[in-house]
């Protein structure tokens, strides 16, 4: 067998060994060098950056605006640098400063961002408050003019006493009775004299005055009235028997409503007396006792006292039938009263003008009114209610007789006493009409509408 020939690595001796690995080397050498010069041509050092901007970055002079200014827009972090390309060779330190440099920007950037949020969240929560505070302040004021508002409801839903409606007729001819009575003299002419002229100045009429004049000096005659008290209690007793119309003085007599529906009240009186007021007392009175009512708006001479009568309609929650303004009141009010009997209501209560706005004359007017609601239903209206306004005193009772003459009144409401001396009027109405006095009006709120009890009237104006 041949021998095998040495491959080419055995044919190598030593020193062709330490020519490779020094070939090796150099080689390696050559790559490492070649690597570091692209890299240094690939990233160059960007311009150096002015000496002032650096010290404006670092001392932060123009970073944050006074707290006050308005706040700048969000602050963008300092767009990178590009490294300009084709300048080998810069320091290695300038590189290092503006990679520094970036740093330091971006981070002044940051910072000024978290304050202007900072500041934002402050300011939000400043306004947060502020408004709390103010909604806390309105709902504390609305809370005391709600509390306001229900006192003073409950305040009119009370009414007013007798006593202090009748407070200025206290002050005038009562005062002046009193005043007579407790001066400790016997009663002789010239109390007598004095009673007299006191009396025929109270607005009570002529005839009653009269009435109860007679009446005292009997008495003393009879020399059962020597005290000056006997004859002022006498004289309170006869005044209660003249109001309570020869029946019971505790008694009152409001409007009662018979078997009829509906039951038909027409509410007269001169203008500005108080009826439409009037109505809308009485129509809450009776919507409380659980009664329904219809409102007929009769005054057609004026759009203001329809729309007057539709307030309260609304106010005490009732129908009501309205005519255009000029329409023939006759009717409206016979409408009304048909609309009541279809609707199934229990009361129908019709105002009516108390002025002429015709040639005719107002009872004229009133009469056909009375005759057209007639018509509309069998034996209405049930209730011919005057309203007469106290503070004209005797004038009342003249007005009382007419329109009793010409429609038949069946009772009697007096208004307006809280703002009169001229209380005293009711005596001689009460004397001179023998009609029921129903209600007083005592003020404007709707409980001022007082059923007329003669014992606590008489009681009210002399104690
Ligand atoms: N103080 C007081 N005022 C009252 C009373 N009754 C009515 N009034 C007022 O009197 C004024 C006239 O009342 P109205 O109800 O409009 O009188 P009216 O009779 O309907 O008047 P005309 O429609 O013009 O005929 C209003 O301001 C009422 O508030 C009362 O008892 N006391
Ligand atoms: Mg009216």
């Amino acid at each position: 067998m041949p021998p095998r020939p040495p491959s080419f690595l055995e044919t190598l001796t030593p020193n062709d060994w330490i020519a490779i690995a020094i070939v090796v080397l150099l080689a390696l050498l050559i790559v490492v060098a070649a690597i570091r010069i692209a890299r240094r041509r690939r990233v160059p050092p960007g311009p150096p950056v002015p000496a002032d901007e650096i010290e404006r970055e670092l001392t932060g002079s123009e970073a944050l605006p006074p707290p006050s200014a308005k706040l700048p827009p969000p602050v963008a972090p300092p767009p990178q640098v590009p490294a300009p390309r084709g300048e080998p060779g810069l320091p290695r330190e300038a590189e290092e400063a503006r990679k520094k440099e970036d740093y330091r920007r971006k981070k002044e950037a940051e910072r000024l961002e978290r304050e202007r949020r900072q500041r934002e969240r402050e300011e939000g929560e400043a306004r947060a408050r502020e408004e709390a505070a103010r909604a806390a302040r309105e709902a504390e004021e609305a809370k005391r003019r709600e509390e306001e508002e229900r006192r003073r409801r409950a305040e009119a839903e009370a009414g007013k006493t007798l006593a202090a409606g009748l407070e200025k007729t206290r002050g005038g001819f009562m005062a002046r009775l009193n005043a007579l009575f407790s001066g400790g003299r016997l009663v002789d002419d010239s109390v007598l004299a004095d009673l007299e002229e006191v009396l025929f100045t109270a607005d009570i009429g002529v005839k009653t005055a009269t009435k109860l004049l007679e009446s005292a000096r009997e008495k003393v005659r009879r020399r059962e009235l020597s005290d000056p008290e006997r004859l002022k209690d006498a004289l309170r007793e006869e005044i209660a028997r003249i109001l309570a119309l020869g029946g019971d003085p505790s008694a009152a007599r409001p409007l009662e409503l018979g078997a009829a529906r509906p039951w038909v009240v027409m509410v007269v009186g001169v203008n500005g007396s108080g009826k439409t007021t009037t109505i809308g007392k009485l129509a809450s009175k009776l919507q409380g006792d659980g009664k329904r009512v219809l409102l007929g708006a009769g005054d057609t001479f004026r759009a203001a006292a329809g729309e007057q009568l539709e307030i309260w309609a609304e106010r005490v929650g009732a129908p009501i039938v309205r005519g255009k303004e000029g329409a023939d009141p006759a009717s409206v009010c016979f409408e009304a009263v048909q609309r009541g009997a279809q609707d199934g209501m229990d009361v129908v209560l019709c105002d009516t003008a108390g002025r002429l706005h015709t040639k005719a004359p107002l009872m004229e007017e009133l009469k056909k009114v009375k005759r057209v609601i007639g018509k509309a239903a069998e034996g209405a209206p049930h209730e011919v209610l005057l309203v007469l306004d106290s503070t004209n005193g005797q004038n009342a009772i003249a007005q009382a007789r007419q329109f009793h003459e010409a429609l038949g009144v069946t009772g009697i409401v007096l208004t307006k006493l809280d703002g009169t001396a001229k209380g005293g009027v009711v005596i001689g109405i009460c004397d001179e009409l023998g009609i029921p006095v129903r209600y007083v009006g005592v003020g404007e709120s709707v409980a001022d509408l007082r059923p007329f009890l003669p014992g606590e009237f008489v009681e009210a104006l002399f104690d």
